[in-house]
């Protein structure tokens, strides 16, 4: 039978406050598209399916729609949450969704009670079974691990445990089905996209590939956005990478679904199907005159722009934003004085680094603590910032 893995949608994502609806409508039809044109048997979705934990009527639109269109096509959805999801409200949705195709596994729960979802093959009556791990909070590990009546193992670590959780949804596993993990996890090793939020791709949080399910015949993964093979893992592992280039440190990836032959008892085959969708995000660097002459010929793209100057320039950088409209970022690069201190200008910098660069210069540390910066990322993230 044939799958379609993607994850990562997060939509309703803006670029520095614009909206990027519009590209995200494309990147969804043009998934749509190649699901029906692979005539897959099913849609595998990896988690981080919205943006935000209260996702905009326009978000849910986007959703609502392309998961409607995959009904019509008549292909099944199974999908997870994952950290950037609210499991509440993917509750709440499930019940809805259910009748049209989608089956959506909010958190955690044993494979015998919602969590191993079962697909039939249209074409060849195999079928797949798709055991479901949701994204865990590490505070929310020990809830987790406390379903399975986890032996004292399971407490000594998030990535112990985890691995533990994993071979207890494998054992649902059956010989004569295709059998697939979907997890919404960070493998140790994998390389970040640059748009996932550090905390949660931090070491902690890494489960060693090795603890994947051995008996997998696929293991689809999201929560990295760099679309790319796991090394090391017992079996075929994939993230699908996101839709579009979320951000600067995914600037010159190409994004793609991955496409899945399976059969019982066997590994997958995957081949990767590029996306076209979507503006792409690239660096513009030099003096005045040589950004706004690469800036007027980057059609299509938004523009992270350098501008080499002698000093302050007052009004520069609302001039370049006039002729490049999709200038979403301008930062002045020129020699600083000693007492202006080193590094870039706090406004030129993400709410993120201003806040490192505050706390370094108020208490004279070199870093702020990581509990401080996880609690900074999770109030961004309410923000509307994550
Ligand atoms: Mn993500």
């Amino acid at each position: 039978m044939r799958l379609l893995h993607t994850g990562d949608w997060h939509i309703g994502r803006s670029i520095r406050g614009r909206s990027r609806s519009e590209e995200f409508a494309d990147a969804l039809r043009e998934v749509v598209g190649i699901a029906g044109q692979e005539n897959v048997d099913a849609v595998l979705l990896a988690g981080d399916v919205y943006d935000h934990r209260s996702p905009t009527p326009e978000a849910d639109d986007l959703v609502f729609e392309a998961l409607l269109r995959l009904h019509e096509a008549g292909i099944p959805v199974v999908a997870i949450a994952g950290n950037h999801d609210s499991p509440a409200r993917l509750a709440a949705l499930a019940k809805l969704l259910r009748p049209i195709g989608t089956t959506l596994v909010p958190r955690v729960a044993r494979p015998d009670q919602g969590a191993a979802v079962e697909i039939c093959s249209r074409s060849t009556g195999e079928v797949a079974l798709i055991a479901c791990v949701p994204f865990v909070p590490e505070r929310r590990y020990g809830d987790a691990a406390d379903l399975f009546d986890a032996p004292e193992l399971w407490h000594q670590s998030y990535a112990e445990g985890m691995g533990g959780l994993l071979e207890a949804m494998a054992a649902s596993f059956r010989p004569d089905a295709v059998n697939v993990l979907l997890a919404h996890l960070f493998t140790d090793g994998a390389i970040p996209g640059g748009g996932e939020h550090q905390i949660t791709i931090g070491i902690e949080y890494a489960i060693s590939p090795s603890r994947l399910p051995a008996t997998a015949g696929y293991v689809a993964l999201g929560h990295v956005h760099r679309p790319q093979a796991v090394r090391g893992a017992p079996s075929p592992t994939r993230y699908a990478g996101s839709l579009l280039q979320l951000d600067f440190g995914e600037k010159e990836q190409t994004k793609s679904v991955t496409i899945v032959e399976a059969s019982p008892g066997k590994p997958a085959k995957v081949r990767e199907v590029a996306l076209s969708a979507g503006k792409r995000l690239v660096d513009v660097e030099g003096t005045l005159d040589e950004v706004l002459a690469k800036g007027e010929v980057l059609r299509d793209a938004y523009l992270r722009v350098f501008v080499d100057t002698d000093g302050p320039v007052p009004g520069i950088a609302g001039r370049i934003r006039d002729a490049l409209p999709d200038a979403v970022d301008v930062s002045l690069r020129y020699e600083r004085t000693e007492d202006a201190g080193s590094g870039p200008p706090l406004s030129s910098l993400q709410p993120r680094d201003q806040f490192v660069s505050y706390y370094r210069h108020e208490h004279g540390v070199e870093a702020a603590p990581e509990d401080l910066l996880g609690a900074f990322d999770e109030l961004s993230d309410l923000d509307g910032h994550g």
